[in-house]
């Protein structure tokens, strides 16, 4: 029989110190001490809706207005959210100069499926704490951070070849979004806002959507990760119930070719018995020990 996961943190550490190919995959639990609600657990409601139903490309051919006014809601959960020690310690060890303390020569890449932009604000925050740019090419092999949902703060066009994409950080994202949030909270029905009055591209006048990874749609820089999940000695797992592929599969992939797994959540994950370590508790707390 398999022996459990091991939990003693001075032997994670001395494997943390000889690894040279590092990777993060990390989930909504990391954004949980943010304020920010997960996907399946509690919290996992909007209104009366599953979360997970409304992100789905069905739910937005359904009803855009329904899934807009979700997506409007979260944004602006987001906008107000300030990253945590779990954000700050993933993000203080992408510096290089950080790193070379804990796991000399290394590389590190947090590969997440957040969409929430909090990892990207905490590396720019360290940075300007650390006096030291944001790790990117052509120094870094790969930029700190790849967010492989995409991002709340994005939008794409969704008319037929016109492939637009760009930032909004508006907020409301529209005029007809605004206030929609408090609504049912009042007892008010559903509005069911006219296409027209939704976010539209300002090139070709299409319907725009958040600029998301839905269901049956290829996540972002899917080449990237995958190369990098073949060269990682060394996966923590950070905050993820690992039930959604491909990010789910990427920690067996190293374990596969003999890398070392570490996982990092509150509660008992999918697979977790398989990692070489398990902290249990919550990342912002186990994460910073870890990695300081
Ligand atoms: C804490 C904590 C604290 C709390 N500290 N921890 C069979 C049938 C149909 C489809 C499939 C199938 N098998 C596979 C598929 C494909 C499908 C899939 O995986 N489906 C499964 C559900 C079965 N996947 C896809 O379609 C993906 N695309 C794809 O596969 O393309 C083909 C392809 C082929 C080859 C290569 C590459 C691709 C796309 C998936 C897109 C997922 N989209 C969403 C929405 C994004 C936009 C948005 O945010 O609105 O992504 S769904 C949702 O789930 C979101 C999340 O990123 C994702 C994962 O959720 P996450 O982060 O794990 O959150 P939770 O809530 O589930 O877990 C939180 C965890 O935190 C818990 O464990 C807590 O305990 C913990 N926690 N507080 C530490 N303080
Ligand atoms: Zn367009």
């Amino acid at each position: 029989s398999q022996s459990l996961p091991s939990n003693d943190m001075a032997a994670f550490k001395d494997v943390l110190s000889s690894s040279k190919h590092i990777i993060a995959v990390a989930g909504a639990g990391l954004s949980s001490a943010s304020g920010i609600p997960t996907f399946r657990g509690a919290g996992g409601l909007w209104r009366k809706y599953d979360a997970v139903s409304l992100a789905t490309t069905a739910a937005f051919r359904d009803s855009p207005s329904r899934v807009w006014q979700f997506y409007h809601y979260r944004r602006e959960i987001v906008f107000k959210a300030q990253p945590n020690a779990a954000h700050d310690a993933l993000a203080h060890f992408s510096f290089p100069g950080v790193r070379d303390a804990i796991a000399p020569g290394s590389t590190f890449t947090l590969i997440t499926q957040n969409v929430d932009g909090l990892s990207r604000r905490s590396l720019a925050r360290a940075a300007e704490v650390l006096h030291q740019p944001v790790p990117a090419p052509p120094d870094a092999p790969q930029p700190a951070i790849l967010e492989m949902h995409g991002r709340l703060s994005d939008v794409s066009c969704t008319a037929y070849g016109c492939g637009n994409r760009w930032p909004n950080t508006d907020s409301p994202v529209c005029p007809a979004l605004g206030g929609t949030e408090a609504l049912l909270e009042a007892g008010v029905r559903e509005p069911d806002i006219p296409l027209e009055d939704l976010p539209r591209c300002p090139k070709c006048g299409g319907l725009a959507r958040p600029a998301v990874v839905w269901f049956g749609e290829i996540p972002f820089h899917i080449d990237e990760i995958f190369e990098l999940v073949d060269k990682a000695d060394l996966c923590l797992v950070v905050g993820t119930s690992s039930m959604v592929h491909p990010a789910a599969k990427l920690a067996t992939k190293v374990r596969e070719h003999g890398g070392k797994v570490a996982v990092f959540n509150v509660d008992r994950s999918k697979r977790d018995d398989q990692a070489d370590f398990l902290f249990l508790g919550p990342c912002e707390e186990t994460l910073p020990e870890a990695l300081g």
